[in-house]
């Protein structure tokens, strides 16, 4: 009699897919035997992140970038911010992986496997700006509650996958369609089942552009499990939270979808400007749709020291939701006067751009380089702060970096 019982193939596959690599004599594995790659509760070694990344949070998971950690074109996992409304999910199996479509406005609901996602559709690959709505929120004043995030929560990564509109085609979608709304399997942090950590969505205008995407990979591999493995929806330019991690479910929705944290005051701002501090009805709050128009500079890292004479080359991205950045400029005199960067078109679509620029600096000193990106309607970011909202979204204010001439 077998007397020792090892542990299912899915857990092992999860337990593969957390750790990020096969685990070669997995099947010897006992049940209730967990590998201690996975009991350590380091983040940096559990997620693969880079050891300079910032924790906010740990219940759920939280970690920003910092500016310097950007400078790659395309952000690699390692500097990529993580934000969880819940905890992860407990077991993921992609060979058992089902997308349903479903709602009021599809024609008949239809599931379908991963494997079946990626033979019967055509694949795309677009890198895509996603940036949390909150990122920029711990300089409001007076503060709102949530992650502090400072400028870390924003990501460029090239994603892969299917078109959602593809898929929505195929299984037939209703003319009174106005909105779909994700589900998937992430853990409420009450762990009760019947709630969800997150179940936003788009309208449909946005659910059909071509870079709106079902993805199977980020950057040519399997998505790392934190940031979705192994179905995600990516919806570049729009605030982060629309691009649903571990999907398992669309629905195409007859009404805009209500589902958690798309009601109430989560993700939307005033639709009026308010002083700051003020109270703000709910129905006169807003969704929040394409993100302001912002920049980072991610080279040099603040607080550098240049020697008197030496002219210093930055270089960062800018980006402008679902339009493009048009101009890019630096201040060295606290935004008393303006020079041009020279900056690049975007590799595609709702992609960042890089900008870069010669700077030279009259004597010794502090200085602060500031840099200001305008998009393609004219609108610049706002040197310090723009309006106050209760929730502190979309603070696109000049990042500005401390530089010291000797
Ligand atoms: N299922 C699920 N999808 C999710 C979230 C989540 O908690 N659960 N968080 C959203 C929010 S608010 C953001 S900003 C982005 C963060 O993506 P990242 O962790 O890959 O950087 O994922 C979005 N998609
Ligand atoms: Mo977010």
């Amino acid at each position: 009699m077998e007397r020792r019982s090892f542990i299912k193939k899915a857990t092992l596959s999860s337990f593969a897919a957390l750790i990020g690599a096969d685990i070669v004599f997995g099947s010897n594995i006992l049940e209730g035997y967990f590998p201690i790659g996975l009991q350590d509760p380091d983040p940096f070694t559990m997620f693969n992140k880079h050891k300079e990344m910032v924790v906010l949070n740990d219940k759920p998971w939280n970690i920003e970038a910092q500016a310097h950690l950007l400078d790659d074109e395309i952000t690699p996992n390692e500097k990529m911010f993580v934000r969880n409304n819940g905890l992860l999910p407990e077991e993921v199996n992609a060979k058992t992986w089902t997308l349903t479509i479903d709602g009021e406005s599809v024609v008949n609901s239809k599931t379908y496997t991963l494997s079946e996602l990626k033979s019967k559709f055509k694949h795309y690959s677009y890198q895509l700006t996603l940036e949390c709505g909150g990122n920029g929120r711990s300089e409001f004043n007076p503060p709102a509650k949530g992650n502090q995030w400072t400028v870390g929560a924003v990501h460029c990564a090239l994603w892969t996958g299917v078109r959602l509109r593809d898929v929505l085609e195929d299984v037939g979608i209703k003319n009174n369609a106005v909105y779909i709304g994700y589900h998937s399997t992430d853990v409420h942090l009450s762990r009760d089942p019947k709630k969800e950590p997150i179940s936003r969505g788009a309208p449909m205008s946005k659910s059909l552009q071509d870079e709106t995407l079902l993805a199977f990979k980020m950057n040519g591999k399997d998505i790392p499990m934190v940031h979705g493995y192994p179905l995600r929806l990516v919806a570049g330019g729009w605030p982060a939270s629309v691009s649903g991690k571990w999907v398992n479910r669309i629905s195409v929705r007859n009404k805009v979808h209500d589902g958690a944290k798309m009601t109430g005051t989560a993700y939307r701002v005033p639709c009026e400007p308010v002083a700051p501090g003020e109270k703000v009805k709910d129905e006169d709050m807003c969704i929040i749709e394409s993100m302001p128009v912002k920049s980072l500079i991610t080279y040099p890292k603040t607080g550098a020291t240049i020697s008197e004479g030496k002219s210093l080359r930055i270089r960062g991205h800018a980006w402008a939701g679902e339009l493009e950045v048009s101009k890019m400029e630096y201040s060295i005199d606290f935004g008393a006067t303006w020079n041009r960067c020279s900056i690049e078109p975007p590799a595609n679509r709702l992609a960042w751009q890089h900008f870069s620029a010669t700077v030279t600096f009259p004597k010794r000193g502090y200085y602060e380089v500031w840099a200001r990106a305008t998009d393609s309607k004219g609108k610049a970011q706002p040197m310090l702060l723009p309006g106050w909202n209760p929730k502190g979204y979309l603070n696109n204010a000049c990042h500005r970096i401390a530089i010291k001439v000797k």
